[in-house]
């Protein structure tokens, strides 16, 4: 057993407690959270770990990532989705070569740094999984089927067949396999029904990016928009695979998290609040897109993350940068609302979304806990902004209740 004392504890529970001068004793759960004399009276042989001017808070969750994609710096297009789209397939061969084993190694130490316990990896090669296995990590992995012209769909559907096999006999409780049925422009609909079906035999969870741009809207709704002409190179004759709805409707009873969503502002209400969840991630709608409106989304009572997405859409993979950079593009939320929301979104909101126990410390819960730098606030309120404002990197993170070395 160990008691970490700490000078603030948010414990991200629903009405938002922060305690002060208290501790937590956890072993690989988390056993009580109390005043430190009680707990050293009660766990008598603890090892105590003093924290005292520091703050304790869950591990953060960074619920969506593509590790195989951070050899990006500066050859890609931004400012148009299909043109992002075009830079990214036309540079396949040169991230391809580039050193991926070294780019993936630095982004997951990027995670722990920070202070992330757990991640969202969308694996398009199969690549990210013994980095992830080899490290402390906590991976939901989902394995990414796309595809979209009807000759190859066989091939697509046994290359995917493979990566699902072996991220499954890799199991365990730090790596849970998971599938990625890409969007609905590139993923054709025999793929995403066959891709849905394995995971609800296999009780996998699934992430999908959903109307991501206006022109995936356009395209949806009504067959045309920059898509028709990237398509049109491939097949003459491409028309979308779905409308939004008729998507949506491919998860129903599945526990599914949406990325993006940016332009699915008319669909929300086909989402099912207890297994659909929206990842949103700022910095890459700014470059790909348009800015999510978020507001309407928490007013629909969506369960809604953010994360950092790939380094093919973003500077950095660092989650408070990305924190930051939300704080200030949703300028219309007030700003003690905004840091609390913020909080709750690499928290107890991904964990929901993931259905882990993680994400509030709470006895019961895996003791994965973040230490940050501590520091005076006039008002507990300040706590979370100030916390947004200067946190870069954790002081310790402890996973399953052991400390990590990164
Ligand atoms: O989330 C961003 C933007 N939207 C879609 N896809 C990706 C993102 N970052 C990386 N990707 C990958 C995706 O997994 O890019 C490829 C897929 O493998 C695009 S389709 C050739
Ligand atoms: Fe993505």
């Amino acid at each position: 057993m160990k008691i970490l004392k700490a000078k603030f504890i948010i414990l991200c529970n629903e009405s938002f407690e922060v305690l002060q001068n208290s501790a937590i004793a956890f072993s690989d759960k988390i056993e009580k959270i109390a005043k430190f004399d009680e707990l050293i009276n009660e766990y008598k042989d603890a090892k105590v770990i003093d924290f005292s001017n520091d703050i304790a808070m869950p591990a953060l969750i960074n619920s969506h990532i593509h590790l195989e994609y951070s050899a990006n710096k500066t050859n890609l297009d931004y400012g148009d989705f299909v043109s992002w789209l075009k830079s990214i397939i036309a540079n396949g061969q040169t991230l391809a070569n580039s050193n991926k084993d070294n780019t993936i190694k630095q982004a997951i130490s990027t995670q722990l740094k920070a202070g992330v316990s757990t991640i969202g990896e969308i694996s398009s090669f199969g690549l990210s999984a013994l980095h992830c296995i080899n490290s402390p990590i906590r991976t939901v992995y989902f394995n990414e089927i796309l595809g979209s012209n009807i000759a190859m769909i066989e091939q697509q559907w046994n290359g995917f067949l493979q990566r699902f096999k072996t991220s499954n006999e890799l199991k365990s409780d730090l790596f849970i396999p998971a599938i990625s049925v890409h969007s609905p422009y590139s993923t054709h609909i025999e793929l995403a029904k066959k891709a849905i079906n394995l995971a609800k035999e296999n009780d996998m969870m699934i992430a999908t990016h959903f109307m991501e741009s206006l022109d995936e809207k356009r395209w949806l709704e009504s067959s045309d928009s920059g898509f028709s002409e990237f398509f049109k190179e491939f097949n003459k004759n491409a028309k979308p695979f779905y409308t939004p709805s008729s998507f949506i409707e491919l998860f129903k009873d599945v526990r599914t998290l949406f990325i993006h969503s940016v332009f699915a502002k008319n669909y929300l209400h086909l989402l099912d609040k207890n297994l659909h969840s929206i990842a949103s991630c700022p910095v890459s709608n700014r470059l790909l897109s348009a800015k999510f409106d978020l507001s309407n989304a928490l007013d629909n009572n969506i369960n809604v993350s953010l994360a950092t997405d790939g380094l093919s859409s973003n500077i950095s993979l660092n989650i408070w940068d990305e924190l930051r950079a939300a704080m200030m593009t949703h300028s219309d939320i007030n700003l003690a609302k905004f840091a609390k929301f913020a909080i709750k979104s690499v928290t107890t909101n991904p964990a929901k979304a993931l259905n882990l126990n993680l994400g509030e410390l709470k006895a019961g819960n895996i003791a994965d806990i973040a230490i940050f730098n501590g520091f005076d606030v006039s008002d507990i309120d300040q706590l979370c902004i100030e916390l947004i404002l200067h946190t870069k990197e954790a002081k310790a993170l402890y996973i399953k209740g052991e400390k990590c070395n990164y």
